[in-house]
C-alpha cells in the first residue's frame, strides 16, 4: 500500500474536493482520497492497478493538475 500527497493548486472550494473524491475514488485499487480546500492537497492511499501515473492522468483529465508530489 501507498500513499502520497499532492499538491492540487486548482482546488478552490468544496465542489472541487468533492470532484476529486469521486472520480479518483472511482479507480481501481484506490483505497482511501482525502482532498482538503485549505492546503489545496490531496492525499491518496492505493495498492496496484493503481498507480501514481494512472492517479496524475486522471487529475490532469479532470482539470485538477497535479503541481508537485509533498511526500512519499
Ligand atoms: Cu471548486
Amino acid at each position: 500500500m501507498t500513499t502520497v500527497t499532492y499538491s492540487v493548486p486548482a482546488i478552490h472550494c468544496g465542489h472541487c474536493t468533492h470532484t476529486i473524491e469521486m472520480e479518483v475514488g472511482e479507480l481501481q485499487g484506490i483505497q482511501s482520497v482525502k482532498a482538503d480546500q485549505t492546503t489545496r492537497k490531496v492525499e491518496i492511499t492505493f495498492d496496484a492497478p493503481a498507480s501514481e501515473d494512472k492517479i496524475k492522468a486522471l487529475l490532469a483529465e479532470i482539470d485538477y493538475p497535479v503541481e508537485g508530489l509533498i511526500n512519499l
